[in-house]
């Protein structure tokens, strides 16, 4: 071939290679945000005074006398955690009951006026050192709500709560998640007025200049609330995110009383403003802290992976709590429970059987390979299929070149370009034809979808609507 055809034909396959990316649908995920997705599994720790009293909610009137444990290992709780494959871990620091894990100088209300270690002890401390240790990330819980506080609902105490944040975030982090629970339930101890007190819910806390402050010292860091900034509540505390889960939602549309607000943020919304993602938090006990009464209700690994599939599995980020016991330990019981579960993620997702298999699609965007069909089974988060712009109905066929049994599907969309998946349905090629055997609507970060155990040389992915062209980044079957 003469040089200038070799030219002129590298020259064209350049020009191929430069068909445009999808633009953006709708809101994408920050960077933090994305890491968060990728995170996937995350530990909420919740110990303090209720721990040592047997309740859910202290009332703000326990003497630190209380905080009584022998020992507090919390390496054990994360070297479990991390053993386990989890990635962050968030400390209750200071629960409803004002009580604060750490020695803080703006309150005696703490652990340093405890008989724990001669009153030098600091669970802050250990866990974020443990943290550190064995590579997990470390987050806070700080109740905004504080029912020892004489000052409660009067302007001192955002300036007290706005101390104890700026004292934990420059003496503990980093920080990857600050988590702000929405409860505020009324009566308490109050420094002793014993009453209730209402507050204002939206302007009391004046969360903008809290949440600036916190963000000057730590950039990184991701706000939970009840509606973000960075990410939702999910609308129920029993690990079921909705089937259909947008991480899309309007922050305006989300306010206290609102009807319906917990199926919104179960649910999220199609055209959502913002990327606000919802995390699944759930206790592996019936209780947010540790009772005795409750070492024979742990969630055995089943229900465990049960609450993996309706939240990681629904594209949202499971944030699993494991209370402490009176020994300063995770209980035998909530161990084996995390092992075995983590034994069953291991078993049932050991093999993707579609890694070597040969993908095609009915349409490749400006038939462009960086945009093929085996994007998605190319083990790397970064390439994806796509469809040119108006195709928003399009399969992929995956062949698997022989019968194998599947029984899980998983599907990821390339979210660093928005959420697009409205419908889809999948087949499987058995009996010589095609048979449907699953149905959903959104995927996401992550949608693992259950089917019946079929036997099938080829797998059909249809996606039937999307908000604009699919960009699918894996399938994996299992
Ligand atoms: C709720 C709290 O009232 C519970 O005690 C627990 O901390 C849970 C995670 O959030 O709103």
């Amino acid at each position: 071939m003469r040089l200038d055809i070799v030219l002129f034909t590298g020259l064209l396959a350049g020009a191929c290679a430069q068909v445009t990316p999808p633009a953006p649908a709708g809101p994408v995920p920050t960077e933090r945000q994305l890491r968060w997705h990728r995170m996937e599994r995350n530990a909420f720790i919740h110990f303090t005074v209720n721990t040592f009293t047997d309740k859910e909610w202290g009332y703000g009137d326990e003497s630190p006398e209380v905080f009584n444990p022998d020992t507090i290992d919390a390496r054990q709780w994360v070297s479990v955690l991390k053993e386990t494959g989890f990635k962050g871990v968030i400390l209750t620091c200071k629960h409803h009951d004002g009580f604060c894990l750490w020695p803080t100088k703006y309150s005696d209300h703490n652990i340093s006026h405890s008989p724990y270690a001669g009153g030098k002890g600091d669970v802050v401390r250990a866990v974020a050192d443990a943290c550190h240790e064995f590579g997990l990330q470390f987050g806070v819980y700080l109740s905004p709500w504080d029912r020892n506080r004489a000052d409660y609902a009067s302007p001192s105490y955002i300036e007290y709560y706005r101390n104890q944040l700026t004292e934990l975030f420059t003496t503990y982090g980093p920080v990857f998640e600050m988590w702000f629970d929405g409860a505020n339930g009324g009566d308490g101890f109050y420094g002793g007025a014993r009453e209730k007190r209402r507050i204002d819910g939206r302007t009391y806390y004046d969360w903008p200049n809290t949440l600036k402050l916190i963000r000057d010292i730590e950039p990184e860091v991701l706000f939970f609330s009840d509606a973000g900034p960075d990410l939702r509540w999910m609308g129920n505390e029993r690990g079921v995110m909705g089937e259909t889960n947008w991480c899309t939602i309007t922050p305006d549309t989300l306010y206290a009383g609102k009807p319906g607000l917990n199926s919104l943020l179960n649910s999220g919304a199609e055209n959502g403003t913002h990327w606000i993602p919802g995390e699944t938090d759930v206790s592996i006990r019936p209780g947010w802290f540790y009772h005795a009464s409750e070492d024979d209700k742990v969630k055995n690994p089943q229900r465990l992976f049960e609450i993996y599939l309706t939240s990681v599995g629904r594209g949202s980020t499971l944030l699993l709590n494991m209370p402490p016991s009176r020994e300063g330990v995770i209980h035998e019981n909530d161990v084996a429970a995390l092992r075995g579960f983590q034994a069953l993620l291991d078993s049932v997702f050991a093999v993707d059987l579609a890694a070597n298999a040969s993908v095609s699609a009915s349409n490749t965007r400006g038939r462009n390979d960086s945009y093929a069909a085996k994007n998605v089974i190319d083990s790397n988060p970064d390439t994806y299929w796509a469809t040119d712009d108006k195709v928003l109905n399009a399969t992929l066929e995956i062949d698997l070149g022989e019968a194998k049994t599947l029984n899980f599907v998983e599907l990821q969309e390339y979210i660093q370009l928005g959420q697009r998946i409205k419908a889809f349905h999948i087949e499987a090629w058995t009996d010589n034809q095609w048979q449907e055997v699953a149905k959903a609507t959104t995927i996401g970060y992550k949608r693992i979808l259950r089917i019946a155990p079929v036997t099938a040389s080829k797998v059909r992915i249809s996606f039937d609507d999307a908000k604009a062209c699919p960009v699918i980044s894996s399938v994996k079957l299992f």
